[in-house]
């Protein structure tokens, strides 16, 4: 650990990447866990749109009760801790696969009123809460924001073409919006490199701890399980989010 510590100076360029196990704590439902989103179907087989296509029921039933999850679940301590550390140090960037709005939730906690959140997070796969007209009509924005939590009926109308509306999150299949990649891209060239709480098996997400090492990086993993990214970071500190990153933060 003291490795990583000597490295997190003010001047340090500090990009974390996280997954859902950075929410696991808060109580969200992480992809591939044992606890698993939702058993009977994969991720892989849900969040595509052909899926939606073929069942926009079927694929808004499993939005609808994880944005319903969401709505009860609050940040933890790993959220405010790199939401500290989005305040504290100058060059730190935040990437993150997660869609449920947790770590904006913890920046726009502290951050004082009227000041943008200091860390604008860059959000790979976007958001459950946005959304999007799925025939793309005229009249519709690019994206909205969308809290319902009870839709009066399953698959949601768009309200600007009463078509449907889709969930505005990258689907398997779909690229990801350049900028958010340029974003990313930029922000892989750092001195310390963390990936926190994510099994390393979706792309382009998962290639990024490898270019942050090749660029010079020192890489660590948080993680309770050993994942494909384990073997080639420099440190791994297995543990949850939620502890491990206080432990750390205490010692800065
Ligand atoms: C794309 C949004 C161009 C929807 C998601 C190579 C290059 C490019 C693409 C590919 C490629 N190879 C394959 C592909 C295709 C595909 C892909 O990666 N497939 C995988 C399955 C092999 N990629 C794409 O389609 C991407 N598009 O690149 O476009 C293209 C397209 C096709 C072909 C070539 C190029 C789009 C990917 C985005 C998909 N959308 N979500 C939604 O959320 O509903 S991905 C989904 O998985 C979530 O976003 C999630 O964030 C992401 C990754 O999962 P994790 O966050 O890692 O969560 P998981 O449950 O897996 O793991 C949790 C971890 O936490 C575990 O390790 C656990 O041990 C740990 N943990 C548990 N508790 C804790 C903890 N850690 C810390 N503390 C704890 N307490
Ligand atoms: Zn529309």
């Amino acid at each position: 650990m003291q490795d990583l510590i000597k490295r997190l100076t003010p001047e340090a360029r500090i990009t974390v990447l996280t997954g859902a196990g950075v929410s696991a704590a808060s109580g969200v439902p992480t992809f591939r866990g044992n606890d698993g989103l939702w058993k009977n179907f994969r991720p892989e087989a849900l969040a595509t749109a052909d899926a939606f296509g073929r069942d926009p029921k079927l694929v808004w039933e499993w939005y609808h009760w994880r944005r319903f999850r969401i709505s009860t679940c609050e940040p933890n301590a790993a959220h405010h801790v790199l939401a500290e550390w989005g305040r504290r140090f100058p060059n730190f960037k935040l990437i993150t696969q997660n869609v449920d709005g947790l770590h904006e939730k913890a920046a726009s906690a502290k951050a004082t009123v009227g000041q943008a959140p200091v860390n604008d997070v860059i959000r790979l796969h976007g958001s459950i809460w946005e959304v999007s007209c799925w025939g793309g009509c005229a009249n519709s924005p690019r994206r909205w924001r969308d809290e319902t939590i009870e839709f009066a009926e399953l698959p949601p109308k768009c309200p600007y073409c009463d078509g449907l509306i889709r969930p505005s999150v990258v689907w398997f299949g779909e690229t990801l919006e350049s900028n958010v990649v340029d974003r990313a891209m930029r922000a892989v060239h750092c001195d310390v490199f963390m990936t926190i709480g994510t099994s390393a098996v979706v792309y382009p997400a998962a290639a990024f701890v490898e270019q942050a090492r090749r660029q010079g990086a020192f890489t660590v993993e948080i993680n309770p399980e050993a994942t494909p990214a384990s073997t080639t970071v420099d440190l791994v500190l297995k543990g949850g989010a939620e502890t491990v990153l206080p432990d750390i933060a205490a010692c800065l």
